[in-house]
């Protein structure tokens, strides 16, 4: 460790070995960097910038060159440089966000009324994107011992974590802050389910600009604004907490049919088994899951509504792929020069008629599902 004078006061260089930290926020080139509780501000390494590496928000960074500076003795900029960016857990694109612990799935039991489909849906969510689902409970000052049983046999009973709060009684509070400690979440659930309440009653300085999952399936609106992570301090204990919702969308058009019954916990141990290798554990022959578990529960009742879904999406991306390849065909122009022209075949031309809320709602009748609002 050395220390230079300079014209505001003194720059103390610390030298230390690469140190672990996560990347905070971002703003133009600086990367804040949460480490030994302190924000650094960063500067990306020439070489990584080179490479055209772009760290994240929850990126795992390692640190080196730190500089504080201090005016009048008082500390004024930690700083330092990324060197390295460790390889990431997961990634979400909206919010752009990496390494995301766990997502704490904010359910309320009444206004909105809970509704198990939903929940279900922000499960298969977090499962298929690797983030650990916790359920919390909220508004648990009203819930009645039917629901609370219910919550306890469908979910409790496969492993799930869950937590009752109540932001308004100040419930279940510490519970709540034990499951954040020392990890990196995401707070998801529809609107009123009470994500903001639950954060100014943990920590009433930290206002969090909660932005919010549309009431309607499939019209999430999503913040152009970066995320970043805030700090929370309690019980000597230090959480990160992303400032928007975990999913900006509800819909699961990036899940395929075949991979959805690997989100349902309690269904994958049985999945290998099944006759047929691409079973959707439905109407095929010799399943597996069907013999193993109980088909009359909800969660296999929202299974096969979750997996109509994608299957419509399915149908719908086929559609599009289909036109695309009915666009583009070589012909030979009369200098004997070969020219692709654009041609729209018959399939896209009826397909394109059709939006996707069309074709979905369309499927639905078919098959009767239940319309899938949370409200
Ligand atoms: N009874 C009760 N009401 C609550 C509770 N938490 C939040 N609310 C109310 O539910 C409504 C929605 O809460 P809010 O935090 O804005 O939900 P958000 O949309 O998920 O952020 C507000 O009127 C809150 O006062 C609770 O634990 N119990
Ligand atoms: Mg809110």
């Amino acid at each position: 460790m050395w220390a230079i004078k300079c014209d505001s006061g003194r720059l103390i260089l610390e030298d230390k070995d690469n140190c672990l930290g996560i990347v905070i926020r971002i703003h133009s080139n600086y990367y804040y960097v949460d480490y030994n509780n302190e924000t650094w501000e960063c500067m990306l390494r020439s070489k990584l910038k080179k490479e055209g590496t772009e760290p994240k928000v929850g990126d795992k960074v390692l640190i080196d060159e730190f500089k504080i500076v201090t005016k009048d003795d008082v500390i004024s900029i930690h700083s330092a440089v990324i060197t390295s960016i460790l390889t990431r857990n997961n990634e979400l694109d909206k919010p752009n966000v990496a390494n995301i612990d766990q997502a704490i799935i904010v359910t309320s039991t009444y206004s909105p009324d809970f509704n198990p489909l939903l929940l279900d849906k922000f499960i298969v969510l977090s499962e298929s994107n690797n983030i650990n689902p916790i359920i919390c409970i909220n508004k648990s000052d009203k819930i009645d011992e039917d629901l609370r049983e219910f919550i306890e046999k469908t979910y409790r009973n496969i492993g799930y974590e869950i937590v009752y709060t109540s932001a308004k009684e100040n419930q279940g509070l510490d519970d709540l802050k034990n499951v954040l400690s020392n990890k990196i979440s995401v707070l998801t659930g529809v609107s009123g389910s009470g994500k903001s309440s639950l954060i100014n009653a943990i920590n009433p300085e930290l206002s969090l600009q909660v932005a919010e999952v549309s009431k309607n399936l499939g019209t999430g609106r999503h913040t152009t604004r970066h995320v970043s992570l805030q700090k929370v301090f309690f019980n000597n204990q230090k959480a990160l907490i992303a400032d928007t919702p975990g999913f900006s969308f509800i819909e699961l058009n990036n899940i395929q049919s075949k991979e959805l019954a690997w989100n349902f916990r309690e269904f994958t141990p049985f999945i290998p088994e099944c006759a047929l290798s691409d079973c959707l554990h439905w109407q095929e022959p010799d399943c597996n899951v069907k013999r193993n578990i109980n088909t009359e529960t909800s969660r296999y009742n929202n299974y096969l509504n979750l997996l109509i879904e994608v299957l419509g999406f399915e149908k719908i991306n086929n559609a599009r792929s289909s036109k695309k390849e009915s666009q583009v065909k070589i012909s030979q122009r009369a200098d004997g020069k070969n020219i692709r022209v654009v041609k729209i075949g018959s399939q896209a031309r009826e397909d394109s008629r059709r939006t996707v809320k069309q074709e979905l709602s369309e499927i639905g009748k078919r098959t009767s599902i239940d319309d899938m609002e949370e409200d």
